[in-house]
């Protein structure tokens, strides 16, 4: 019997039909589901915080608007993402729950710090840059709710790349400072933003039932060769450099090649261990607390309005 309802899934998903919550599903791609889906919401949730840290010193009150307008959305890509995730029958107070006990992870870009205004620029264009790289393709990952969701956010995601770009390229023609200022944020940024596609395929050990069950359309390598390949033509544009000496342009793949990425500082952030996790994980668990009186108020009103409507139709 299960076999059968696993072809006819597997079926669905070979001949691109979308899978719906009431859909039958492998346990393992719920859970799949689940983990990456709750993941990606946090990541869009704890993304709020180092950008958030610039909100007030913004140079004039356009970028302030600007990078409020940016923050704001991140929230609201995160609250589309529980809300499909809840499709799968989870609950949004279980998630947060993984989240703040560490049982969930959030993507590891978020737990470096941002240490001048220029890093707005590096955000913008090279994290959101990769995100949308990752995210396109998930506007087509077989799960219905997940794939709509994704839809709205990556028109959100490419705003937020250019206004990177623009803050960048702004920057890249000023003075000396503004300059070295640039440079500086690249040269931090580049490297966390590379991994941010994940390990290597060969140590990857979600991707291939994620490319069979299409929830995954590309593989974390191929993913971060395309992001390369775009970064190394628009650096060009903004007549900075790349903290890469191994960059450089291969005729034979017809991609540019690169130099070894750290895996170790990558897994040491995963775990935990990166330079702001402590920070971000604390902010989240006091966010939660400091909202306890939200909660108990909506609840309150919430049950008198059931009362009042209740005691109106009696
Ligand atoms: N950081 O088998 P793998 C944004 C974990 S939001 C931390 O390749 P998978 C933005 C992985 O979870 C950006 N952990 O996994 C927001 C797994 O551990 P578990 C977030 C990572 O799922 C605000 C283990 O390593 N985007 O851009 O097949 C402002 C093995 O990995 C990371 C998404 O979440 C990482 N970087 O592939 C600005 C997109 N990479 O869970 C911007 C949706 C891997 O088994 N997610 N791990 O304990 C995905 O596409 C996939 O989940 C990934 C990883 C490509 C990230």
């Amino acid at each position: 019997m299960e076999k059968d309802f696993e072809k006819i899934f597997q079926d669905k998903i070979d001949r691109e039909v979308r899978i719906e919550p009431r859909d039958w599903m492998p346990e393992k791609y719920r859970q799949t589901l689940i983990r990456q889906i709750s993941q990606h919401a946090h990541s869009e949730i704890v993304g709020m915080l180092p950008e958030g840290n610039w909100i007030t010193r913004a140079p004039n009150l356009r970028r302030k608007a600007i990078l409020l307008a940016k923050v704001q959305d991140e929230a609201g890509h995160g609250l589309y993402l529980y809300s499909a995730a809840e499709t799968l029958g989870i609950s949004r107070d279980e998630m947060y729950h993984q989240l703040h006990t560490g049982k969930a992870k959030y993507s590891s870009i978020f737990n470096y710090p941002t240490l001048s205004w220029a890093d707005m620029g590096a955000i913008g264009w090279l994290v959101d840059g990769a995100a949308i790289m990752n995210q396109v393709p998930l506007c087509r990952t077989s799960f219905g709710p997940y794939a709509r969701a994704m839809v709205r956010v990556c028109k959100e995601e490419s705003f937020h790349q250019r206004q990177g770009f623009e803050i960048l390229l702004t920057l890249s023609r000023g003075n000396e400072a503004q300059k070295k200022m640039a440079q500086d944020s690249i040269d931090r940024w580049w490297w966390p933003s590379i991994m941010m596609f994940g390990p290597k395929d060969d140590e990857s050990p979600n991707t291939q039932l994620s490319m069979k069950w299409k929830i995954k359309r590309f593989t974390n390598d191929e993913l971060r060769q395309k992001f390369v390949d775009v970064c190394a033509e628009q650096i060009k544009i903004l007549g900075l450099t790349i903290p890469d000496p191994e960059l450089k342009w291969n005729e034979e793949r017809g991609h540019y090649d690169f130099g070894p990425i750290n895996w170790d500082e990558f897994w040491q952030v995963v775990q935990g261990n990166g330079p702001c996790n402590k920070e971000r994980l604390e902010a989240r668990r006091k966010a939660w607390d400091d909202g306890a009186w939200v909660r108990e108020a909506a609840s309150a009103y919430a049950a008198k309005r059931k009362n009042d409507t209740t005691e109106a139709a009696a």
